[in-house]
């Protein structure tokens, strides 16, 4: 492990600008609300909740910036930026007192501030990005215009320096297609296809799934990521879309055919077992989706488990 102490940092990002569906915000609390931070506890782990964010204050923020802070198509680039920033440096903070970063989102936009401070206190880090969905949209290419679909853009530095919004301008964009690797692709952008081939960055789609099983999946992906061996510090970026919607239902974008709930788990649990995860992400959440009560608690519980499984929580 690349901490001295069991103890851990639960960030809260409770941010929605990122794309369009108010209630992604709402996730960092129904995750506590769900007994989160005592479950960690009793695992073995010191904890610490901080909240750079004012959820309710944010969310009027967002709704201010609608239809004026633009880039291009891409929306509310500005609040984007400020808010990711700020996570950037809840994440920093964390990581200089030896804590564990667990951030819960939020949209996957807040990763752009996750993996940056994650990436300079670890330069060697290999992102794994489990989610339905590529994120590597650049401010060209993106249909939707919602900038969660593009944090991985950012991270690579792939917008350069001329078409790169102000407030996104912190973040130093040195992630090396080489260090990241997808699994759970089924919902990518021709854009993104073209983008993930002719930088030759390794993705793992439900195809491979099926073809090679979770298990040999999780570990080509670590060997792609750190070759020779697998070894090495891992970082964790989980949009829970990445999931089956028969098990998460209430995020927004799910798309049909995704990881089984014990794939899903399996995954964090096999890279606890490895001891080199150094950061994680749980993004997606979003209860005002839900068609019922059921729907919530299914999505919420399994969004938990994931961290819960990621941080030593085994079956045996
Ligand atoms: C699409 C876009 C996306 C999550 C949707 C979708 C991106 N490629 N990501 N839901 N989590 O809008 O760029
Ligand atoms: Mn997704
Ligand atoms: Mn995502
Ligand atoms: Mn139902």
């Amino acid at each position: 492990t690349y901490f001295k102490e069991q103890k851990l940092s639960i960030i809260c990002a409770p941010f929605c600008g990122g794309q369009g569906k108010p209630g992604v915000e709402k996730g960092p609390r129904y995750m506590l609300k769900n007994g989160l931070e005592t479950d960690l506890k009793e695992l073995g782990w010191t904890t610490k909740i901080d909240e750079p964010l004012d959820e309710k204050e944010l969310l009027e923020k967002t709704k201010i910036h609608d239809g004026i802070d633009f880039y291009k198509n891409a929306k509310r680039p500005s609040l984007v930026g400020e808010t990711s920033q700020k996570i950037y440096q809840s994440v920093k903070d964390a990581l200089a007192e030896d804590r564990f970063p667990l951030t819960l989102g939020g949209d996957h936009s807040i990763a752009i501030g996750t993996v940056s401070a994650v990436i300079d206190k670890f330069p060697d880090v290999g992102l794994l990005w489990i989610d339905a969905h590529a994120d590597i949209n650049t401010l060209e290419s993106t249909d939707s215009g919602n900038l969660h679909g593009c944090p991985v853009s950012f991270l690579m530095g792939l917008n350069g320096p001329e078409n790169t919004p102000d407030a996104l301008k912190w973040c130093p964009g040195s992630l090396k297609p080489s260090k990241i690797a997808y699994i759970g692709l089924r919902d990518v952008d021709a854009a993104e296809k073209k983008i993930i081939k002719d930088m030759g960055i390794s993705a793992f789609s439900m195809y491979h799934v099926d073809k090679y099983g979770i298990n040999k999946v999780i570990e080509m992906a670590l060997e792609a990521i750190h070759p020779g061996g697998g070894n090495g510090p891992v970082m964790c970026s989980y949009d829970v879309d990445a999931v089956d919607p028969l098990f998460v239902p209430a995020t927004g974008t799910p798309v049909r055919g995704g990881l089984t709930l014990r794939e899903s788990l399996f995954l964090v649990e096999r890279l606890a077992e490895t001891g080199n995860l150094v950061g994680l992400d749980i993004v997606e959440c979003n209860p005002n989706l839900a068609v019922d009560d059921i729907h919530v608690a299914n999505t919420i519980s399994a969004g938990c488990a994931i961290a819960r499984c990621a941080l030593g929580e085994t079956l045996l």
